[in-house]
């Protein structure tokens, strides 16, 4: 994709850590496109006729990283039909796509395939909070989310991916000097603030 014409954060922290609910937040404010990568895999498993789906179910059931490959063009194509609609609101006024990308990259080799072949990320917003809270988090939204990894034992096995495999990534984006930090432990409303006050910064 042309830099001068899209403008991709990277929105990383640990399962329950709250992407996805301050992501929905920051569409309203800017206008963004939102990505879940999660999303779209769980999207992809249920489709009619996808070869990936039983992969997909065993690693979102095992909290393990679905192949690179299959992610990466997901994202790909979602971003390429969201430009071709301009899909999503403001975002679209100045002339640039605006893509919060949720939930990758969260392993070293879909980062770098994603830079070389996709396009290379304006910043990273990094939620951070403690596991405490993370699991209170899932198990209570366990009760009525259906998803098949809100289940203590699928969530520790996320925990251990989270920091054995995605911490790595994140450090990788620090010493690049794009990460924003980002305490999530508290209120939505307190933890959007600032987020959006990250955001602010890198669109002006
Ligand atoms: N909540 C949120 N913020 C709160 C706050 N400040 N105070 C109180 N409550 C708050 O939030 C989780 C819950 O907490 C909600 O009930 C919310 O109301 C409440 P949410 O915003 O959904 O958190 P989020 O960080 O998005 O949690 P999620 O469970 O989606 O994170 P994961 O990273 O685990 O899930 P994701 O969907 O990204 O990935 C799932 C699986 O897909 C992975 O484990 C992996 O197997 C696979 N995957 C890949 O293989 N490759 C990828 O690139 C991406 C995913
Ligand atoms: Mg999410």
């Amino acid at each position: 994709f042309d830099h001068k014409k899209v403008t991709v954060i990277f929105v990383l922290g640990g399962p329950g850590a709250g992407k996805g609910t301050q992501c929905s937040l920051l569409v309203k404010d800017f206008g963004f496109c939102h990505l879940s990568a999660g999303d779209l895999l769980r999207a992809e498993q249920h489709r009619e006729g996808s070869q990936f789906g039983t992969l997909i179910q065993n690693c979102i059931k095992e909290g393990s990283i679905v192949p690179m490959e299959v992610t990466v063009k997901l994202l790909e194509n979602a971003m390429t039909a969201a430009i071709k609609e301009q899909r999503s609101g403001d975002g679209w006024a100045d002339g640039r796509g605006r893509f919060l990308v949720d939930g990758f990259p969260r392993q070293m080799d879909q980062a770098i395939k994603f830079d070389e072949e996709v396009c290379l990320a304006a910043m990273v917003l990094f939620f951070s909070t403690t596991e405490e809270v993370m699991l209170a988090r899932l198990l209570e939204r366990g009760k009525t989310s259906g998803r098949e990894d809100d289940n203590a034992e699928s969530i520790k096995k996320r925990f251990n991916t989270y920091k054995e495999t995605t911490m790595p990534v994140i450090k990788h984006y620090e010493a690049l000097g794009k990460v924003t930090e980002i305490d999530s432990s508290v209120s939505v409303e307190e933890v959007h603030t600032h987020a959006k006050a990250a955001v602010q910064k890198i669109l002006n």
